[in-house]
């Protein structure tokens, strides 16, 4: 059994670019990522969707306007710890990104997202975020630059995931 740890991920888009941070300490140093963290203890995960994208870039949105669009899972060979995951993304949003202590922003073209510096998964599964399509991903790492085994599902809506989940 796994020791199951709750985190968010953020995406903000627009026309044809997404917005990237450049993470500037602890877990993922040095790799553009979307903008998340740990959910608290007593904090719902949309609030915490909400919390990060300020805290990192500052930007505001509102947690109706958060579409949640992937439910990603990453284990490590050896360790006990499943990462969940849950994915968001809007083109709704308050503000212009600033950098602060933990992120540098960047908006990318759709077609320049850099892959070469980012999460090693990223690029199997950024082609379903870029199209607004939603899937469940799990992915099986060695260390944190070998990926040993992965899958990846697209759902109608991740509304049907959960509700199928909670069937099985
Ligand atoms: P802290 O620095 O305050 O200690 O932590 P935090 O801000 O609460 O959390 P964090 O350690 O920065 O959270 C990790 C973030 O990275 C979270 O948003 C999930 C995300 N993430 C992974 N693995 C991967 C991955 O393989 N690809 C992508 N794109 N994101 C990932 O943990």
């Amino acid at each position: 059994m796994y020791v199951k740890k709750l985190f968010t991920l953020v995406f903000i888009q627009k026309e044809n670019q997404i917005l990237l941070g450049l993470k500037k300490r602890g877990f993922g140093m040095n790799k553009w990522n979307g903008f998340g963290g740990k959910v608290e203890p007593n904090e719902t995960i949309i609030d915490a969707a909400v919390r990060e994208l300020k805290e990192e870039c500052c930007l505001i949105v509102k947690p109706g306007d958060l579409k949640n669009i992937a439910h990603i899972e990453f284990t490590f060979e050896g360790q006990p710890t499943l990462m969940d995951v849950r994915v968001f993304s809007t083109n709704i949003f308050e503000g212009t990104p600033q950098e602060t202590e933990e992120m540098k922003p960047k908006w990318y073209d759709n077609d320049g997202v850099p892959f070469e510096d980012m999460w090693l998964d990223d690029k199997l599964w950024f082609p379903y975020l870029l199209q607004g399509k939603s899937f469940f991903g799990h992915f099986h790492y060695e260390g944190f630059d070998k990926i040993l085994n992965y899958k990846i599902e697209e759902q109608v809506s991740m509304e049907a995931f959960y509700a199928n989940r909670k069937l099985k």
